[in-house]
């Protein structure tokens, strides 16, 4: 009896844990709001705001409410919305005011359209596994928006594209390729765009594109066939619509949308949206590693990146490939855990032991990585791709051919008009005067020659350009590459890709970039901030960039679309203008680079070189002059000017001490006596003229003290000018760059400075490469050869999110598929591009989307990036082959 007696009471504990691990897990299977102010469950992320419209380019497909769905962030754009299905330039809403309410599990923000005097308040509650999303107005939607504002949420298409859907019971399935219906209105029926800009050429009509619903009804269940994509949307008192995004605009999303009634107040528009989750679900482990392989010297240490709810496992195994296809396994080691940063827990496996060059991969539980080589010349042709293909590719105003392949014909035939007074969509504008002898709208002759397009844009960012030119001559003149894979003509104004033609293509690079500015130095006076599109319609351009302008010139008198009689002229308004407020500060950095130009070009174009010069020595003259005017000007206004000592050590917070202070206040006055030191260094590399390299020694050291990490590249760029004396007084510095250097292994497990910006932050990945890079090759008893592969790793491989390299480079296993470039409408690369990489979104997510390029922040290739990139590839192979 007593027994039994015992077992009951067991039974009925047992019973009762049982019942109260049952509430506890249905519990945790709900939405809850955690610290980091959002709706969390396993496997399901749903982010009310942590991510705001920012107006910078408008919608950037980034903010409002989001979904971030099984590890991948599939759903965006959550807001009151204006139209069926936004475009990039599409007003969005500025948010007024975020207040969580962790008591009542609610989200509440105020969304407010300036343009329109039109508020209105989403509230956001946490209900068991679904949240409802609810817009409350104060006051009805504006008459002029009736029927145009909704409530929107958006789809990522590559993720749910060929899946099927279900609207009221009604069965459909989403396309690969947008093919649905649409109407035209009247222009005056759309709701503004951004700053008045147009996206879109109505060809005379006078009309706008609206697209229609695909399906419309009250419950909408998206990806019924795929349980980590299925997400449910119903409504009681709105209809739902799902559209097509990518009607308008290749960038486009599936939108569901509900029209906010008219007239009406309080509560108008209620949703109930459950994302599905996968029981018991757990993120596959994310394997990092360098997809270009390893040298077998150098450390080779995989970061593997796991869900927090993941047990570690305790060894992995590298396995060989053998000649048969069998596999063995070459090492087996221990995981050492790193511990957790933003929302994933690191452990890093240690496989440096193995040297033997061949053919491996990683075995860690039941995941397995790609193969990889360990070899001697893994290195050899990583800068290959971004020299053969993707620079010559972006050369402006040349035909560009490859094979059978043009890449585009000659673009901006008709040159560049000078740029009236306005404002612009891509981040910069022409002030009240022109600064040039020019009238509004007056062709600038001879601008159509050279330089490099931008990025995914086809403008000449002058700044950029500059860059560009810089970094070709500092690579010619490190490393002296012969390589000539490119045909280029200058006279032909014709590009072929993988036809030698005797000269060495660096060469040629410098040569075509010098042309743009030189021409810009020349006809214009001074630098143009930017030569780029006047309309916006014809910004987004995605295709042959010959075709982007009609290559006639415009005539005002002509009306759109005409064409004069003798085929020259045209009434479109499509020729692209130059920005031509003037910057000294611009005018300088092109002094310094005409002047190394110079240097460079003697010998191969003489004239090209003594033209470059002439302009240099010009502009020196006059921008200095010019520089010491405003600031004399400025100096009663502006007491402390910091910002250019800005950098990752530098807290704008933190008040300096009395000897920091005294520190910055001379440093100051040195630079506005002595110029900016980088400046004068480049000068006495360009004419061997001491008084430059008196003014660099007179602030080296200043600077160092004062932002050791940003001042490093400078310091160490002197070497080659200076003695044995100013080495050894670097020496104290460089040990403090190596344990800032070693510093990153405790602040992130990938041991790289990681950017939190807009825009992932490969430049500063890349400039601190090189730095490292060139501390090694003056001080390779200080920094050691192990510490240059730290970049390496990043870019190829060793990073959060996935494990692909970020360069489309020749060699990696496995490179990014897509990227944010002027061919991203099909799905693509150009061979050679680097992405910006892992893109941050608050509050704790790192992203970089290899089936969706349209994501300029984690996609985009830039040109001054891409050649920094050829510098810091052919440091690290100089420094792996020595
Ligand atoms: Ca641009
Ligand atoms: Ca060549
Ligand atoms: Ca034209």
């Amino acid at each position: 009896m007593v027994s039994i007696d015992i077992h009951y009471y067991v039974m009925r504990k047992f019973l009762f844990f049982v019942v109260l691990l049952a509430v506890t897990a249905s519990r945790a299977q709900d939405l809850q709001l955690n610290d980091r102010e959002y709706f969390e469950r396993q496997g399901v992320n749903v982010l009310v705001f942590s991510n705001s419209f920012n107006g910078g380019f408008n919608d950037e497909k980034n903010s409002g409410i989001e979904i971030i769905h099984h590890g991948v962030r599939t759903v965006q754009g959550g807001a009151v919305r204006l139209n069926n299905t936004p475009e990039q330039w599409d007003l969005v809403p500025t948010m007024t005011s975020r207040k969580v309410d962790r008591e009542n599990g609610t989200i509440e923000v105020s969304l407010r359209y300036a343009d329109y005097d039109f508020d209105s308040r989403i509230v956001v509650t946490g209900k068991g596994k679904s949240v409802e999303i609810a817009v409350w107005l104060d006051k009805p939607v504006p008459e002029k928006l009736a029927g145009e504002a909704g409530l929107n949420l958006e789809f990522l298409p590559s993720q749910y594209w060929l899946k099927t859907y279900t609207m009221d019971g009604r069965l459909g399935r989403l396309p690969r390729y947008a093919t649905s219906q649409t109407v035209t209105r009247p222009n005056e029926e759309k709701p503004r765009q951004f700053k008045g800009f147009r996206t879109y050429d109505d060809r005379g009509t006078g009309r706008f594109v609206d697209p229609l619903p695909m399906a419309a009804g009250h419950d909408l269940t998206l990806a019924t066939d795929a349980p980590e994509r299925m997400v449910r949307v119903s409504s009681t008192d709105a209809e739902l619509q799902l559209f097509d995004g990518r009607m308008l605009a290749q960038n486009g999303w599936f939108v569901v949308r509900s029209i906010l009634p008219a007239g009406k107040t309080g509560k108008v528009v209620t949703w109930t949206v459950e994302p599905n989750a996968i029981a018991n679900w757990i993120r596959e482990p994310n394997i990092g590693f360098s997809q270009v392989g390893y040298i077998p010297s150098q450390p080779k240490v995989a970061v593997i990146e796991l869900d927090k709810a993941d047990t570690p496992k305790t060894t992995a195994s590298l396995m060989r490939l053998n000649a048969d296809g069998t596999a063995t396994e070459a090492y087996k080691g221990g995981i050492q855990t790193w511990g957790p940063y933003f929302k994933y827990n690191y452990v890093k496996f240690d496989f440096s032991e193995v040297r033997q060059p061949g053919v491996y991969y990683i075995q860690y539980g039941g995941t397995r990585t790609n193969d990889f080589l360990i070899d001697e010349h893994v290195y050899d042709q990583i800068t290959d791709a971004t020299t053969d293909v993707w620079v010559p590719i972006h050369m402006n105003h040349m035909y560009v051919n490859e094979g059978y392949r043009t890449w585009h014909g000659e673009p901006f035939k008709e040159g560049y008009l000078q740029a009236p007074p306005s404002d612009h969509f891509d981040l910069h504008r022409q002030g009240e005067t022109t600064d040039t002898k020019y009238k509004p709208y007056e062709l600038i002759p001879g601008l159509n020659v050279g330089g490099f397009f931008d990025a995914g844009d086809f403008d000449i960012e002058t700044g950029s350009n500059i860059n560009v030119v810089q970094n070709f001559i500092r690579t010619w003149e490190l490393f002296h590459p012969q390589r000539d894979e490119t045909f280029v003509s200058q006279q032909q104004r014709y590009v072929d890709l993988h036809r030698p033609d005797g000269v060495p293509d660096i060469l040629q690079f410098i040569e075509h970039g010098t042309l743009n500015l030189v021409a810009q130095a020349e006809q214009i006076g001074h630098m143009a901030q930017t030569l780029s599109n006047s309309i916006l319609d014809n910004y987004h351009h995605l295709g042959d960039a010959a075709s982007i302008t009609d290559g006639l010139h415009y005539d005002p008198s002509l009306k759109p679309y005409e064409v004069s009689a003798d085929g020259k002229r045209s009434g479109t308004p499509d020729d692209l203008w130059a920005f031509t407020t003037r910057s000294p500060q611009l005018d300088l950095r092109a002094a310094t680079m005409f002047a190394a130009a110079y240097h460079a070009l003697k010998g191969y174009n003489d004239n090209l070189a003594e033209r470059a010069l002439t302009q240099s020595k010009r502009l020196m003259a006059e921008a200095t002059e010019l520089i010491n005017t405003r600031r004399a000007a400025r100096r009663t206004q502006v007491d402390e000017d910091f910002s250019w000592i800005d950098g990752i050590e530098h807290n704008p917070n933190a008040k300096p001490d009395k000897k920091r202070q005294a520190l910055m206040a001379r440093s100051r006055k040195n630079r506005e006596q002595l110029g900016d030191m980088a400046t004068n260094l480049q000068l006495y590399g360009a004419t061997k003229e001491k008084q430059y390299l008196d003014n660099f020694t007179k602030q080296i050291w200043d600077a160092l003290e004062l932002n050791l990490a940003s001042n490093m590249q400078t310091a160490l760029d002197a070497i080659p000018y200076m003695d044995e004396d100013y080495k050894k007084k670097l020496r104290p510095y460089v040990e403090k760059y190596n344990a800032y250097v070693q510093d990153f292994d405790k602040q992130n497990p990938y041991g790289v400075p990681i950017g939190l910006g807009n825009w992932a932050g490969v430049n500063m990945v890349l400039n601190f490469g090189i730095t490292v890079n060139y501390a090694h090759i003056y001080y390779p008893d200080i920094v050691s050869k192990d510490e240059v592969y730290r970049v390496a790793n990043w870019l190829y491989g060793c990073h959060p999110y996935h494990n692909y390299s970020f360069v489309a480079v020749v060699g990696a296993a496995r490179p990014k598929q897509v990227f944010y470039g002027n061919n991203r409408a099909d799905f693509s690369a150009i061979p050679g591009n680097v992405a910006p990489g892992l893109l941050f979104r608050k509050p704790d997510h790192f992203e970089n989307f290899d089936d969706w390029p349209f994501l300029w922040g984690q996609n985009e290739g830039t040109i001054a990036g891409n050649t920094q990139y050829i510098i810091f590839g052919s440091s690290l192979k100089n420094i792996v082959n020595d």
